[in-house]
């Protein structure tokens, strides 16, 4: 039987999606990969991959027999205005090599995630809807947006089946991030647990669209697992749980810790949250393969606390 390759599983979606997908289709069917020499799933198969090596690519396609890949290795908003060419090559080479090696090898469907990256201050900051102006100003934005084009290109082009989501914000405990602008929630939580005040680098009524990774995940495999022909957006599905701003964020974690305190410091990091949507309208999610999330707000930072404060030493 073909596989699943998981490129960036060790990434902060690669941990858990990778978890889920083994949950679903068994140990021997999923392939790990990233740029490290290591995996952190032990008991899955691992090969070291940059996604920017076609020719690596390909001979770890053919030697794994793969037969799908979930493409999630990506440099995120932050750390890719601080290294642009660096982010530009990753974020766009290793989506042409995915979407090249998926054509050249027949493989059966590619996911590759967009993101709320993509619009820009000429989208309508709240419900932003599923088609309309985008303008990203972030070289990360810049890529999802070339890379939805992209997508879509391949799928019409050569009838591929390439499904894709814009994430909001994602929060989780089990891996880091790789250097967004919707980090500061995590951090904050993260530093509520231990104890510690928080400063944040988005200002205190900063409203971004976020979500908890287990409803991402479950987005991702229900979006994976719909009959193609009900799927009638050609791109990106827009993807929502809630928003909120810090000052939020920090009223919530004082119901369990009421010391903690939430300062604000805004970076160059403001910028980019400002030229981004503030709630998004996913209701083609909704209506053609039933997305609804399971988390509310309060949920989330009760079931992070928790397993924060139980990994304290
Ligand atoms: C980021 O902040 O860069 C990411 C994103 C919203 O895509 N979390």
């Amino acid at each position: 039987m073909k596989k699943i390759l998981v490129i960036g599983a060790n990434g902060q979606i690669g941990t858990e999606l990778t978890t889920a997908l083994v949950k679903l289709h068994g140990a021997s069917q999923v392939v790990t990969s990233d740029i490290q020499p290591q995996g952190r799933h032990p008991q899955l198969s691992y090969e070291t991959l940059d996604v920017t090596d076609a020719k690596r690519l390909a001979d770890v396609v053919a030697q794994h027999n793969v037969g799908e890949i979930y493409h999630l290795a990506a440099a995120l908003s932050a750390k890719g205005e601080e290294h642009p060419e660096w982010a530009w090559n990753l974020n766009m080479t290793g989506l042409l090599n995915v979407l090249e090696v998926a054509r050249q090898a027949k493989l059966s469907k590619v996911f590759w995630p967009s993101s709320i990256a993509a619009f820009g201050p000429s989208t309508p900051r709240d419900n932003a809807p599923q088609v309309g102006a985008m303008d990203p100003k972030t070289v990360y934005g810049i890529s999802k947006l070339a890379g939805e084009h992209w997508c879509a290109w391949y799928a019409e082009k050569y009838g591929m089946d390439i499904r894709s989501l814009r994430y909001p914000g994602l929060i989780s405990y089990s891996a880091e991030p790789g250097g967004g602008t919707t980090d500061y929630a995590i951090q904050a939580l993260f530093a509520a647990a231990a104890g510690k005040n928080y400063t944040s680098f988005l200002d205190v009524d900063s409203t971004l669209p976020m979500m908890y990774m287990p409803d991402a995940v479950r987005a991702t495999i229900e979006l994976m697992s719909a009959p193609k022909e009900q799927l009638k957006v050609v791109g990106s599905y827009n993807l929502a749980a809630w928003s909120f701003a810090p000052r939020e964020l920090a009223d919530i974690i004082r119901r369990r810790y009421p010391a903690f305190e939430m300062r604000y410091q805004p970076d160059f990091r403001q910028v980019i949250a400002d030229a981004w949507p503030r709630s998004i309208d996913d209701s083609k999610a909704r209506e053609e393969w039933s997305w609804t999330p399971a988390y509310s707000l309060a949920d989330m930072v009760d079931d992070m606390l928790t397993h924060l404060a139980a990994a304290q030493p």
